[in-house]
This record gives structure tokens, C-alpha cells and sequence, in this order.
């Protein structure tokens, strides 16, 4: 087990959200630590570093002699974990790990953690909130954005913590093992890190290979590759539970309609829950919290409260009879396969931006029909015409506030128009909230 100690020599590797927390937590239990950052430390971040007690980093790359050092290299989930320079410190020995690994020996609360490949951050919030509905203290954290470690180095005062985990946190999670593990779905994404889809596919399983008897393994029903895994490879001693439509004598929480029956309670649901993917994420949240013990009453009055994400499917303006729809946050092609299937009526798709190696061949089907027009922007707009010239009307778009005027200016009464990328946005925006909120001005600019 992986235990931090004022003897432990930490190499703390990326410093961005995680490695300053990581850390704060190492440097707040007396370890020794030093940084390793690819990119340029500047003399404020200097400065900060120093009042912490890290004597020492490197920054422009990592190097073997800087962190074989240490005991513990600590990676940031954004570095990839089969780099040279980590491959040649495990052969000689060193350990390295990511923040979940610490989780085994240093955190004192049970975990509901959250992976999937769609989904992840609006279940995670869901679930806090259905814990909060029903009186327990809760934390909610990891890739939504606050790290494991902010939450080791505090007081550790909640009945609860619920992480929403990627799968680059898997890629280094050690012993890290949660008392109930939720994956939602897989479908191929980050295949420019992963060697191919089953590799991607092993290490969203991994969330469940270390639970025990004890354990939840929340399943969805309607995805083969989990239920294959389940079947074949998957070797668990959790207690197996699935979410999905009509579940056949299993465990679970059953969707019917716009019904959830979990159990013998029933849950309605309402609003932008009642509609797939949220549907089928509501089920795979009600499941969750009951197995946390939180009573219908309070589960229903949680989902009755529950706000929607933004940047996800979020209804921007009707514009003469034209819907503008953001879900920026579609980065890979399941999201948008998904945001197509909610849509009724012809779609003029605005997508691209920073290819993430996935078969845009796919999204054909969805495409096929429904799409009127493809407008396409940033890195991966050749890559994406020569995949779908054949199936629909593709046009480039120089920017994101040309594809949306361009958009305006094609689009009839009944349409909708799409902002659902299948692509990240870091070619040309800070994230997918910046891309969206651009979205968001320039539809309203139309108006
Ligand atoms: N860096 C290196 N070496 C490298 C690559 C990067 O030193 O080879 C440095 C960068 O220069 C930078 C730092 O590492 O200074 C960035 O580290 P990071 O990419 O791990 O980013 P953090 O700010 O620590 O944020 C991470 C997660 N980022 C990623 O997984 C890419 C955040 O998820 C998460 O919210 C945060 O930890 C807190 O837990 C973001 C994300 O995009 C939202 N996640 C992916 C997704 O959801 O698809 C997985």
C-alpha cells in the first residue's frame, strides 16, 4: 500500500490542478518533494513552490536523473503514463503511481467513483445531490475537478465521497478501490493515448478488479463491451448490479419509459432527465444512491431539484423556428452519436477541433438522413470531410462564429442547429466550456 510519510521522497510530475494538490497533500504529511513539469516554471509559480518546501524541480521535459531520486513519482493524469522516462523508473524500481493510489492508505470515507466515457461529470454531481436530499455529507470530486488529494489533505468529514474518475486516473490507480464503482458506457475515445479500443475498454474495467465481497459494481445493461466484460474477463467478487431497459431477472435499476423502477420503488422523471443519455444516467444515479442507503422520498426530491450541466444538449435560442443547441461537451463520436439520437427533424452539425484518433466511420448511421449539412472547423476538419463527404452536404468553416452565420443563413424553420464537436476544443479554445460559451454569444448576436 501506497502510505506518504515524512521519510517518503515524492517526485511530483505535471503541475497543473493535481500536481499542486498532490502537492500540498505531500508536502502537509513532512515528505520531501521536487516537481518535474514539461512545461516552463515561472518565477511566480517559483516563488509558490518554494514557500512549500520544494526545493528542487526541473521544467522543459523530465528527465531520468531528476526523478530516479525519488521513491514515489506522483503523475498528473493529463502525462501519459507509458512515457520513457516512467517506463525506465519502474524498471529500476521506482514506484509510479497517480492520486488514486494513495486513496487505500490515507482515505478514511467510502467512495462511489464514476467512470464511463459520456456521462461522467452529470451522474457524479447527481449522485451528491441525491446523497445531500438525503441528509448525508457529501464531497464530490476527481476529474469534475477537484482532486483526490485536496480532499486527503483536509478533515476527511464526509459520510461520502463521490469521484468521478477517467480513465487517464485509472491508467495509475494502484490499489485504489471504491465501495461502489458506476461505469456508465464506453464507446472509443482518447484513442490518440490509448493502443487501440480493447486497451481503452481493460482500463475502465480496472474501476471493479480489486473490489471485494462487500462491494457494488453498477453495470449498464445495454452496453455489450460491459456486459462481454462482465461476463468474460471481469474478475470481481462484487456484488453485481445493472442500470438499463428491461433488465431480465437482474438486479438493478429498470428503465421503462420515462420510469426508473429500482427495487420496489418507482421514480418518474421529468424535465431534461426524462431524456436520453440523462435517462439512462438518472438510473445509473437512483441505483447508486440506493445502494448508499438513501431513502426513495429523498432520492425523488433530489431528481426533482436537479439542474442540468451546461454545455451539454443545453436549448441556447429558437431563432424563426431554428433550434440552437450547445453540447460543446461532445468531444468524442458516442457523445454525438447520442446528441443526434435526441434530435428530431433535419440538423445542421457544427463539429471538429482537435482530432482524438477516433472512426468518425461510426457516426455514419447517425449521420446518414439526419444530417442536412456538416460544417466543419480546426485540426481534424480534412479528416472528418473525407469521412463523411459521401453521407452528407460538408462545408469548411474558417471559425466558430463563421460555421454559426453560415448556419443562420442555410438553416429552415424546424431545424437544429448543433454545436456537437466529436473533438476537443484545445486547437482553438482553452476547453469545451470556452468553445461553447463563444457558441452561446455568437448565437445570441444573431438574434
Ligand atoms: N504535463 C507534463 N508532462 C506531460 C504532459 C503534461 O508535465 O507529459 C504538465 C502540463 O504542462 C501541465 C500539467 O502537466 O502543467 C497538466 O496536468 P494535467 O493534464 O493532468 O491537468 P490537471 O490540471 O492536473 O487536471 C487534471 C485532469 N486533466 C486531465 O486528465 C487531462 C482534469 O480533468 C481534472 O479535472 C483535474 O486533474 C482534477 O482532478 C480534465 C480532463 O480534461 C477536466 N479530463 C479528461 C476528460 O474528462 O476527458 C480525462
Amino acid at each position: 500500500m501506497l502510505k506518504i510519510s515524512t521519510d517518503t521522497k515524492v517526485a511530483v510530475v505535471g503541475l497543473g490542478k493535481s500536481g499542486r494538490s498532490a502537492i500540498r497533500f505531500c508536502r502537509g504529511l513532512g515528505a520531501a518533494v521536487v516537481l518535474s513539469e514539461s512545461g516552463r516554471v515561472d518565477t511566480e509559480t517559483a516563488a509558490w513552490l518554494h514557500g512549500l518546501g520544494v526545493l528542487r524541480y526541473e521544467d522543459g521535459g523530465h528527465s531520468l536523473d531528476f526523478l530516479r531520486c525519488a521513491d514515489l513519482v506522483l503523475v498528473s493524469p493529463g502525462v501519459p503514463h507509458y512515457l520513457p522516462v516512467l517506463q525506465k523508473l519502474r524498471q529500476s524500481g521506482v514506484t509510479v503511481a497517480g492520486e488514486l493510489a494513495l486513496a487505500p492508505a490515507h482515505l478514511r470515507t467510502p467512495v462511489i467513483a464514476v467512470t464511463g466515457t459520456n456521462g461522467k461529470t452529470t451522474v457524479t454531481t447527481l449522485i451528491g445531490d441525491l446523497l445531500r436530499a438525503a441528509g448525508q455529507k457529501v464531497f464530490v470530486g476527481g476529474n469534475i475537478g477537484t482532486p483526490l488529494t485536496d480532499y486527503l489533505a483536509g478533515p476527511q468529514d464526509s459520510q461520502w465521497l463521490v469521484l468521478e474518475v477517467s480513465s487517464f486516473q485509472l491508467d495509475l490507480a494502484g490499489e485504489f478501490t471504491p465501495q461502489i464503482g458506476v461505469l456508465l458506457n464506453i464507446s472509443p475515445d482518447h484513442l490518440d493515448r490509448y493502443r487501440d479500443l480493447g486497451d481503452y475498454v481493460r482500463t475502465k474495467m480496472r474501476l471493479f478488479t480489486g473490489q471485494g465481497a462487500g462491494d457494488t459494481a453498477i453495470i449498464n445493461y445495454d452496453d455489450e463491451r460491459q456486459q462481454t466484460f462482465a461476463a468474460g474477463e471481469l474478475n470481481c467478487q462484487a456484488r453485481k448490479l445493472y442500470f438499463g431497459h428491461n433488465l431480465p431477472r437482474l438486479a438493478g435499476a429498470d428503465i421503462v419509459g420515462r420510469q426508473v423502477h429500482c427495487g420496489s420503488a418507482s421514480f418518474a422523471l421529468s424535465g431534461s432527465l426524462a431524456r436520453s443519455p440523462n435517462l439512462e444516467n438518472a438510473a445509473a444515479a437512483i441505483l447508486a444512491a440506493r445502494t448508499a442507503g438513501c431513502l426513495p422520498a429523498a432520492i425523488k426530491q433530489g431528481l426533482a431539484d436537479f439542474q442540468a450541466l451546461p454545455h451539454r444538449m443545453t436549448l441556447v435560442a429558437e431563432i424563426a423556428g431554428v433550434s440552437y443547441i450547445d453540447d460543446s461537451k461532445a468531444t468524442n463520436i458516442g457523445a454525438v452519436a447520442a446528441a443526434l439520437a435526441a434530435i428530431d427533424g433535419p440538423v445542421i452539425l457544427i463539429g471538429g477541433g482537435r482530432d482524438k484518433g477516433g472512426d468518425y466511420g461510426l457516426l455514419a448511421e447517425s449521420v446518414r438522413g439526419k444530417v442536412k449539412t456538416m460544417l466543419l472547423i480546426g485540426e481534424a476538419a480534412d479528416r472528418m470531410a473525407q469521412a463523411f463527404a459521401s453521407l452528407t452536404n460538408v462545408e469548411m468553416a474558417a471559425s466558430l462564429a463563421g460555421a454559426v452565420s453560415r448556419a443562420a443563413a442555410i438553416s429552415r424553420r424546424g431545424d437544429s442547429v448543433l454545436l456537437s464537436p466529436a473533438c476537443a476544443s484545445f486547437d482553438m479554445f482553452t476547453g469545451y466550456v470556452q468553445r461553447g460559451e463563444a457558441f452561446q454569444r455568437y448565437v445570441a448576436a444573431l438574434g
